[in-house]
């Protein structure tokens, strides 16, 4: 597919002040009338460029300049695109009738249908599939928008802003008005016409406004929205306080819709949510779907500055307004709940999908240089590392000056659509640091490897840190090369974050070589070369260096700690994510060498695995119970690196099988050695309290669940009917999920009839039948491939459906190499009749699954070969969309 480049940016000819849409819904189409009032825009590179509007799937009726009907000659169409030859005045208003199918719309983009109900989902191009438009961000106007259906049927009808009018009309329909006050681009459009319910509260903000928040469910589905409401309004409040933003209009809804091909979006002041990070309630979501409604609820509030009020001036600016604003919700959650569990569970985020991405064929910086599809570009290098790009800035400015920064970035940019400089350059200029080498950031992409190496001298009392930076070209800069339009590549700007323990544990006061004092334990370097010394002065002994605290960069670090060094960072760290990535350090380096004895035949008689590591996790898990102990801490703590993140470590060729192997043997391995403890914990950790999901109980039953999953390794009588017991008698979701995981693994009798009772109980709840799925789909069981392909037919499953699509398929295909990555073929050749089947329906979905295939270089010939089969299949489909074809495309160059 044709590539789009930033370097050909050119502002719009024309802008368009006001937008008044009139769209009336009736059996089988809806009509769309748009008046857009248009003018010249004095910026435009060429003053005499033609009109030329977007539209997609559209059916123009007519079209009038100023109320002159067009006729043949004074228009054309071609390619989704309306040209206007007629002659144009200064400033005048166009008006577009045109049909639309929102009932055949499977790509749930533009206005679609979903169960009761119409919706709509704009960003990144889908308002030019409701009317002809200059659909592009940099174009703000303001809205109106007349909504028509039947009453019965649609009794909701919700638009951006205010309602201004309703009313009844002939035939059962009824209509109404709504008008948003504030300037913003077609993305942000929203409308609904549904059948739902409605939860009703009021926030007051600091300058004393009354705002009404509204959550719309699905009718009957009430008692499942109070968790959102409660997260949005804590949401309000936290902008206030931490960075001084008030809610700005009177309304604001969200609308919970279980057809959506994303999370939720930010729509001004009609949030459109898919119902997974809405609706909860303790016997049907889990303490994580809590908390990701937390998160997300609090993430599409928060855009309503970082996003709304100032947008992006291009696509290519994406994470100005995502990464900032997954900073800000990463920001909320650490605040909300345990900081150090948060950030933990980023950065495996980070490393479970970014990294990959980083290091494959779709690798990109966080603002790409080119695209064919955008929507192949919301991906975790945008949002993750876009918004670990932020937090970078963050820590190198520090908290103040950062709020200095935003404040300066709104007083500069209310109401504008900017770009990433403009950003970086309010950050430059509230902090005087000099940002120019670190805006490297946003053009290269690739993981940086930071090879650290320490020397201790003992004469002199210093310890050096060597770091050095390797940054090799990736598959982007690759591909730019080939097509001529090389990127500049250097040394990154960046924070590391250390601090020095000595042989006890202690932290160690930092002097740097030429400060005459030490100051702090704490320290953030700057690193900005590709290679750099740091000399600590007055350091008694050979210290065991913190680094890379809190992660504070998107980095690979390399520095050769002794499993003993890392037991003693596991024990002593301050930081909790250091605590945490020595233990996932030590446990990649057991792996490896078990991966390794598998290969070689020999990994079942556990030579590779020391003999301390049991007592170093006896050690971990005895510590959530001593004073201070954190069981949530401690649960992300015993979780052993993913498959996935093992595939990602992995030097040379990847062996699946090997990985999986070791990985559990580990697992059996630990769970033999600990098991007195581990039942005691379990014990020891019941929650006998009524149901909350705050962060105190949530902690207990991760860590609870955590010792269930190593007690099921087991396999024996006790452990069989302490899962069974759990999963009959638990009174929340993620007590049952716990339970009904670990009984999905084994193929035992149990396994059919606990998860057919599941389903039988939960059939009628969208969201939990989605778990069931995933249970399924995620098992390391030998028969999933075949159940997976059966589930396919089952009645439960529905491909039309994202959320179905996303539980089933794409968990399998992303989150279960051993099954993906069968030997004989069967995972890819799955994966590649869905690609195609979904394609046909919606190309969105399709190719998030299609991303499946970003790694497979990475494995032996004989997976390479079939993998590339597949790939090959799939691009010489007839009509591939732009979505599946660039990323197979790319796959395969
Ligand atoms: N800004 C929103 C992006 C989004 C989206 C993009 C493409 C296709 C469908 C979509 N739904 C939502 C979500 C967010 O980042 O807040
Ligand atoms: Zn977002």
């Amino acid at each position: 597919p044709q590539a789009i480049y930033l370097k050909d940016y050119t502002p719009p000819a024309f802008l368009i002040e006001t937008v008044d849409l009139d769209v009336a819904i009736e059996t089988g189409h809806a009509t769309v009338t748009a008046a857009l009032a248009c003018h010249r825009n004095p910026a435009a590179a060429d003053p005499s460029a033609a009109l030329v509007l977007t539209g997609e799937e559209l059916k123009l009726e007519t079209i009038r300049l100023d109320g002159r009907l067009l006729g043949q000659g004074e228009y054309a169409l071609c390619d989704d695109r309306l040209l206007i030859h007629a002659e144009l005045p200064e400033s005048f208003t166009l008006t577009t009738v045109s049909t639309i199918n929102p009932d055949g719309n499977t790509q749930l983009s533009g206005l679609y249908r979903s169960k009761d109900g119409y919706f709509t989902q704009c960003e990144a191009e889908g308002f030019r599939r409701i009317t002809w438009f200059l659909d592009r961000p940099d174009v703000m106007a303001k809205y109106t928008v007349t909504i028509h259906a039947d009453k019965a049927q649609f009794p909701v009808l919700l638009g951006n802003g205010n309602p201004v009018g309703a009313g009844d009309e002939e035939g059962g329909r009824h209509w109404a008005k709504w008008e948003d006050p504030f300037r913003k681009p077609s993305y942000l459009f929203a409308m609904v016409a549904a059948k739902l319910d409605m939860l009703e509260d009021w926030f007051v903000t600091k300058s004393g406004r009354k705002v009404r928040c509204a959550v719309y469910v699905e009718p009957g589905k009430l008692d499942q929205c109070g968790h959102a409401m409660a997260a949005l309004k804590k949401s309000m409040k936290w902008d206030e306080d931490v960075f001084g933003l008030e809610m700005d209009l009177d309304h604001y809804m969200i609308v919970a819709v279980g057809d959506f091909n994303m999370g939720a979006m930010e729509n001004k002041g009609l949030n459109i949510f898919n119902t997974k990070y809405v609706l909860a309630r303790p016997d049907t979501a889990t303490d994580i779907d809590f908390q990701n409604i937390d998160r997300v609820v609090a993430h599409e509030y928060f855009h309503n500055w970082t996003g709304n009020r100032v947008t992006c001036r291009d696509w290519f600016q994406l994470s100005l307004k995502e990464g900032l604003t997954v900073f800000r919700d990463q920001q909320f959650g650490m605040d909300m709940h345990s900081a150090g569990v948060t950030r933990i569970q980023e950065v495996r985020t980070l490393r479970t999908a970014q990294f990959p991405e980083d290091a494959g064929p779709m690798a990109h910086p966080i603002r790409p240089a080119s695209y064919a599809e955008i929507n192949n570009f919301y991906s975790a290098t945008v949002y993750e590392k876009g918004a670990e790009v932020i937090r970078m800035i963050h820590t190198l400015i520090g908290k103040d000056a950062f709020r200095k920064g935003m404040d300066l970035y709104f007083a500069r940019h209310d109401g504008q659509a900017v770009t990433c400089e403009d950003f970086v350059a309010a950050m430059q200029d509230a902090s005087g640091l000099d940002l120019t080498q670190f805006k490297r950031w946003y053009n290269q992409a690739g993981t940086p490897k930071l090879v650290v190496r320490g020397a201790y001298d003992a004469a002199t009392k210093r310890f050096t840190l060597d770091v050095e930076q390797l940054y090799p070209a990736t598959a982007y800069e690759k591909r730019l090369e080939a097509e001529g339009k090389p990127v500049a590549r250097g040394a990154y700007h960046l924070p590391l974050v250390l601090g020095l323990l000595d042989a006890d544990g202690r932290e160690l006061p930092l002097r740097l070589a030429g400060e005459t004092s030490a100051a702090g334990t704490q320290r953030v370097l700057s690193v900005t070369e590709d290679r750099q010394s740091f000399v600590f002065e007055d350091i008694a002994a050979a210290p065991v260096p913190s680094l890379l605290r809190g992660f504070s960069a998107p980095v690979v670090l390399d520095y050769p700690y002794t499993a003993a060094e890392l037991t003693h960072l596991m024990a002593h760290d301050s930081d909790a994510f250091c605590r945490w990535e020595a233990g996932q350090r030590l446990a990649t380096d057991i792996l490896t060498a078990g991966i390794a004895a598998y290969q070689a035949g020999d990994g079942d008689s556990l030579a590779w695995i020391p003999t301390t590591y049991a007592d170093a996790i006896r050690a971990l898990l005895g510590s959530a119970f001593a004073p201070g102990g954190d069981p949530a801490l401690v649960a992300e703590a015993l979780a052993l690196p993913s498959e996935v993140v093992l595939i990602e470590a992995t030097d040379g060729t990847v062996d699946p099988d090997a990985i999986h192997a070791a990985r559990l043997a580990l697992r059996r391995h630990l769970a033999r050695e600990l098991k007195g403890p581990l039942a005691a914990a379990y014990h020891e950790l019941k929650v006998d309290a009524p149901y909350s999901p705050e962060a105190q109980q949530a902690g207990a039953r991760a860590l609870r669940n955590a010792c269930l999953g190593y007690l099921a390794e087991i396999d024996d009588a006790e452990s069989r009917a302490l899962v069974m017991t759990q999963f009959d008698t638990a009174d929340n979701m993620t007590d049952t999920m716990a339970a009904l995981a670990a009984i999905a693994q084994f193929e035992l009798a149990e396994r059919d009839d606990a998860l057919a009772r599941f389903l039988d109980k939960w059939k009628d709840e969208a969201l939990v039948v989605d778990k069931w799925l995933m249970v399924q789909s995620t098992a390391r069981a030998a028969d999933t491939g075949q159940r997976v392909r059966a589930l396919l037919q089952h009645p439960a499953f529905d491909i039309k459906n994202p959320n179905k699509v996303y539980a089933l398929i794409r968990a399998f295909c992303a989150a279960n190499p051993k099954h993906f990555h069968a030997a004989d073929g069967s995972g890819y050749a799955f994966a590649a009749d869905a690609i195609l089947q979904l394609d046909a329906m919606n190309p969105q979905v399709a190719s998030r699954i299609a991303r499946a295939f970003d790694r497979w270089r990475k494995f032996d010939t004989h997976r390479q070969s079939l993998a590339r089969v597949q790939l090959a299949r799939i691009q010489s489909q007839n009509g591939l969309s732009r979505d599946v074809a660039e990323v197979v495309g790319k796959a395969l160059d």
